[in-house]
């Protein structure tokens, strides 16, 4: 069957959190210990792809949490722009999230922050790869490699372990025990997003993706599978944002998906109904906080967890959307045009 792997990996991948919550629990001294050895000023996220679309969130929850300034860069911008990413002597970490472990630039980006005297961190499914062997301390998802192209649960794996990671420096007891229920949850979630996703968007042709703070990352996520598995046209921005011209190009055919946040909740609202009148097929993910959007299809999760958690927890809707439009179109998600598992320059 078309996309058997891929199918089989978005379903499994509640499994994967458990083990790399497990893994965490192990490594957690460690963590500590690089920290301590060389407190940092500013912590930078980066990653390739998927990979630097998953530090987008754990960038925003690192900082918003730990209270320590943090953000997400491309490990491009890092051999293209160092000075614009790195402060002159200021201490940082470097937090480099990749599946393989062997993606050039991303490898490349530590080798240049070593160079600089700063410590570095990978979070990885490869725990021998050479990017595991360079960095100070690997976080490895044990369970997260995919054997489909498109990163599913290596992502949410690796995303989950930035939050915990998050929680770690943080001291955020109520966040660890709700890093801790995703497995579960997800079982739960996975059950709702294969059927529910079936039919949804199978006459749009352009799709837009949105989410603010902890869900940008996602939207970008969404973004990227519909692109590499389903070969639509695809777009990511801040809710808000999109009042601010991409909406002249709304019409029907549009839908436009809501990673939907606690905070600003009414905001959102407000704009998934605008879209609407403008035309656009609507799709708002949320949990049961009041504002409804009065969306064309409404999800809720009712899972009462922070827009940081939750966001974890919108990913298999937004795998499960391109792996069906991809499917309806006669594609094969297991093996994505022009794409291999790994870039090396
Ligand atoms: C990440 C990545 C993927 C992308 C493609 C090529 O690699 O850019 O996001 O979908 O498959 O690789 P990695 O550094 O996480 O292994």
């Amino acid at each position: 069957m078309r996309g058997a792997l891929t199918l089989r990996e978005i379903s499994d991948q509640p499994a994967t959190w458990l083990a790399a919550i497990e893994r965490f629990e192990r490594d957690a001294l460690r963590v500590d210990r690089l920290f301590k050895k060389q407190p940092p000023d500013e912590v930078v996220f980066t990653g390739c792809g998927s990979s630097y679309y998953l530090s987008m969130t754990a960038a925003s929850v690192f900082q918003a949490v730990t209270g320590l300034r943090a953000k997400a860069v491309p490990a491009s911008e890092i051999l293209q722009f160092p000075e614009s990413v790195f402060v002159q002597d200021a201490s940082h970490l470097l937090v480099a999230a990749s599946r393989s472990g062997t993606t050039t630039e991303t490898l490349r980006a530590v080798r240049a922050a070593s160079r600089r005297g700063i410590s570095t961190l990978c979070l990885t499914c490869a725990a021998q790869s050479l990017l595991a062997r360079q960095a100070d301390l690997a976080l490895c998802s044990p369970k997260g490699a995919e054997r489909s192209v498109v990163m599913t649960k290596s992502f949410s794996s690796l995303l989950l372990l930035g939050l915990l990671l998050a929680a770690q420096r943080s001291g955020d007891e109520g966040l660890r025990r709700e890093l801790r229920r995703l497995p579960a949850l997800g079982r739960r979630i996975v059950k709702i997003a294969l059927p529910l996703t079936r039919d949804i968007g199978t006459a749009a042709s352009r799709f837009v993706f949105l989410g603010a703070g902890p869900a940008h990352g996602v939207a970008w996520e969404a973004m990227l599978k519909m692109t590499e598995m389903a070969q639509r046209m695809a777009v990511a921005y801040h809710p808000l944002e999109f009042r601010h011209g991409p909406v002249a190009a709304v019409e029907p055919g549009t839908m436009a998906v809501l990673f939907g946040m606690r905070a600003g909740a009414a905001m959102e609202a407000a704009l998934m109904r605008d879209l609407h009148t403008q035309g656009a097929t609507t799709v708002v993910l949320r949990d049961d906080w009041e504002s409804v959007a009065e969306a064309d299809v409404n999800v809720t999760l009712g899972v009462g967890l922070s827009d940081a958690a939750r966001s974890v927890l919108y990913l298999p809707f937004a795998q499960a959307l391109a792996y069906w439009r991809a499917v309806g179109a006669g594609l094969d998600p297991d093996r994505p045009r022009h794409l291999t598992s790994v870039v090396r320059l």
